[in-house]
Formats: structure tokens, sequence, C-alpha cells
């Protein structure tokens, strides 16, 4: 045959890592990417994201020559498509990356090809995939072997999540799903579960809506918390002692490019009967405001406040600002006026048109205030004492991850205003 065992399209967060681990389990992997600086990089046996191991083992697989990059596809036996899905501005499924990558194979593709769609996918994405991979003369079921295997892997922790977590497959026929459940089954620990491609497609998208919908609740719950006058974390902390209650955590929204888009395919399938689901979209998409507005009263008796903002990315210690709520908070204060330091520990670019500070204390000093927006390790671990503090202007800190301690830093002089937290929330 060809000698290249699995063709991957799409090497970002989800491709990159899954090229890695094929190609080191001792597959021969082509990974295609459109960004021709994304090819450089990796053949250069770099990479162009942050993701804990994932340069170690890409800079071996290149090196051991199992995996390389190129900017269109080549004839293999696997083809796994794993490039965007976006929504538009009206929250409907963007299909065109993977329509795209589909037809990008037609010309490469042979009978007993198996084809797998990876990327997150409104139901019955899959099976529109045929009449593309038929405009190659070979018949779906018969000839080309077609199936979903939506990733869901956690971002920081995707290497290991790849290997260890049950995996869905769904087939178009039951061969496509035994076919692409063996291929997987060379590295996947976790079990693999069989159904059909839209059934796969659901539940991919199901457990990121219930995701998305128990922190609207939390969300809910931290306002609630600051009107009835309690810390609503505590109270998480003993519901959550409950065995059958596991209540998430509130913050300034949620990001990343799975949970605040997913729940919108399933709006978009199902826009009646999907209230619960649109109503926590709105909630959590609410939160940078509310952010602002605890940030406008703690600050109303200053003036012209400067903000040492702490923390860009979508959530702890990853550089990815997709979706950011930190980025809708700093945006919002921006228009507003708002003087910002801002400071990230993993981001390393100008965002918005401000340079972002690599070293916190030069962040911190000559601001008013403290707000930490993404809770990564940096800023959890400070400790109320640490002379990186020095420069604060005044003892003001608002914590939206609930991050700190509020006894330590209250001891040591620190007016901490936490989100959620009805003794001290100011909004
Ligand atoms: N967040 C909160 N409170 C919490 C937990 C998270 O506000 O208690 C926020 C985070 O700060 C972040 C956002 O939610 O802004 C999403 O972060 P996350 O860690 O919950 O999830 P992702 O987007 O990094 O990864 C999710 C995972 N899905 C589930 O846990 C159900 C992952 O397994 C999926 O593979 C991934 O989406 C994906 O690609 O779909």
């Amino acid at each position: 045959m060809s000698g290249n065992d699995v063709c991957v399209l799409g090497l970002g967060y989800i491709g990159l890592p899954t090229s890695a681990v094929f190609a080191s389990n001792g597959f021969n992997v082509v990974g295609v990417d459109v960004n021709p600086n994304v090819v450089a990089t990796l053949n250069d046996g770099r990479i162009h994201i942050e993701e804990p191991g994932l340069g170690d083992i890409v800079h071996q697989v290149v090196n051991e020559g199992k995996f390389k990059a190129q900017l269109a596809p080549v004839e293999a036996d696997a083809y796994i498509l794993a490039v965007p899905t976006p929504n538009d501005a009206n929250n409907a499924p963007v299909l065109d990356f993977v329509r795209d990558a589909a037809r990008s194979i037609v010309p490469f593709l042979r009978s007993g090809c198996l084809v797998i769609l990876e990327s997150t996918s409104p139901p019955g994405a899959t099976m529109s995939l045929i009449p593309i991979l038929e405009e190659s003369g070979l018949k779906v079921g018969d000839d080309i072997l077609l199936a979903h295997s939506p990733e869901r892997v956690l971002p920081g922790r995707i290497l290991a999540e790849l290997i260890e977590n049950d995996r869905v497959i769904g087939g178009v026929t039951p061969r496509a799903a035994e076919t692409a459940a063996a291929l997987y089954g060379t590295f996947v620990t976790g079990e693999i579960h069989l159904t059909d491609a839209t059934t796969a497609e659901m539940a991919k998208l199901m457990e990121n809506t219930f995701r998305d919908v128990n922190i609207a609740l939390a969300n809910e719950f931290s306002r609630i918390g600051q009107t009835v006058g309690i810390d609503i974390h505590e109270a998480i902390k003993l519901a959550n002692y409950h065995p059958r209650v596991n209540i998430l955590n509130p913050g300034p929204g949620v990001g990343g490019h799975c949970i605040a888009v997913d729940p919108w395919f399933i709006v978009d399938a199902a826009p009646e009967v999907s209230h619960l689901i649109q109503t926590a979209r709105k909630i959590n998409d609410a939160q940078p405001d509310y952010v602002v507005e605890i940030v406008e009263t703690v600050t109303q008796d200053l003036e012209s406040p400067k903000i040492a903002l702490l923390g860009l990315a979508y959530k702890p210690d990853v550089d990815d600002l997709r979706e950011s709520p930190s980025v809708e908070v700093m945006k919002r204060l921006i228009a507003r006026g708002y003087q910002l330091n801002v400071h990230d520990s993993h981001v390393r670019r100008e965002v918005e048109g401000i340079a972002v500070e690599s070293d916190l204390a030069k962040a911190l000093t000559g601001a008013d205030m403290m707000l930490i927006l993404t809770d990564h390790s940096e800023y959890r671990d400070l400790d109320p004492d640490s002379s990186v503090l020095t420069g604060l202007a005044r003892k003001i800190v608002v914590d939206t991850r609930s991050c700190l301690d509020h006894a330590d830093w209250t001891r040591a002089g620190y007016k901490l205003v936490r989100l959620g937290d009805g003794r001290t929330t100011e909004a």
C-alpha cells in the first residue's frame, strides 16, 4: 500500500497530539495543515502550541521519521479529520473546514480506506460527508469506511487523556465502527464504546453541554451567594459532600473552543426544545459584565485607577486564548478607560493591542488593584507577604476564581473581594 498508515488533517490542539501518539506507537503518520508556518515548525521538530509533554514527543517522532507535516494530503490507509468546527455570528455551526478537508482527500481514497471525523460536530455532520467522499467513485459502507470518533481530551492533559479516556466511536456502518475501534485500540487503554455516527456526535455535545449548564448553575449560585450574604464557595464545598452532587466553580465565564461553542450545535439542531441550554449559555456569557460591575464598584472612589489584570488564558496553566472570558473582561475595561497592566504566566504576545507582561512584580508595580481572571498556578501560589507584591500601590484584590485564601490575605491587610463571596463582593 501507500506506506503511510495514517494521514491527519488539521494539526491543532487535537490533530497534532493525535498524530504524535499514533507516530510514537509505530505508525507512519503524515500530518496536513493549511498553515505553512505550522508545517515548517513541526518538520523542524518544534511545536506551535503549548501542551505539557507534546514538544518532546513531536521532536522524537520527527527525528525518527515516523511523522512529517505537509500542506496537502497523501495516500494513506486511514484519514483522521481534526479541523475546526466553529460557530458563525448567529451561533450556527460552520462545517466548511470539515467539508474542505473531506474534499481534499477524495483524490487519494482507495477501496478499504477508513475515514474518521474527530472534530466535535453537530448531529448529522458525519453522514453529510457521504456524498463528498463518494465523489471518488467509491461507495461509503462498501468501499470506504466512515466513522465519527469525537475527541474528549482536556487541554493541559491531552496526552494522558488521549490514551486513558474511554472513546466513543460511531460508525456509518458497524464495520466502520469496528475498524476504527481496532485502530484506536492500538494505544487507547480506556474502553471503546461503539454506536452509530449521529449518536456519537450527540454524546460528545451532551458532555460539554452538561458542563456548561453545571457552570451556569454555579455562576447563578454565586450571585445568589452575594444576595444572601454568604460565601458560595463554602456552600458549594459542603453541598458537594453529598454523594450524588458535584457543583462546579463560579468564575468570569466559560471559555475555550468547546464548552462555550458546542451547546450551540444542539440549540441549532433543536431550537424549540433547548431552553435550559440556551439559558445556561446566556448566564455564562453575562459573567464578564458581572466582573466589570464588581471592578467598577471596588474602584469607584479612586481617581483614574490602574488595574493589574492577571491571566488572559481561558483556564489555568495553558496559553490558549480561544473564547477566553478574561479577554472579554479586558476589552470591556479598556472600553471604559481603565489603565491596565496585563500579565499572563503563559501567553507571550500582544493581545488587543496591549503587550502582555511576563514579570509579575513589574505588572503589579504602581497598580491600585490586582484583578485575577485566570487562576494560573503562579497566582494561586502567591503568598500575601511575598516581595513580588511590594509594588502594588493599594492592597486591593479582586479574585474572580476564588483561588486566594480569604483569611490569609485579610490577615496580611488586603481587601480581598471574591466573586461569589457575599461577605466580600461589592457588586
Ligand atoms: N470553568 C469554570 N468553572 C469550572 C470549570 C471550568 O468556570 O468549575 C471554565 C474554565 O475556566 C474554562 C471553561 O470553563 O473557561 C472550560 O474549561 P474546562 O476545563 O471545563 O473544559 P475545556 O474546554 O478545556 O475541555 C472540555 C472538556 N469537556 C468536559 O470536561 C466535559 C474536555 O474533556 C473536552 O475534550 C473538551 O472540552 C473538548 O475539546 O470538547
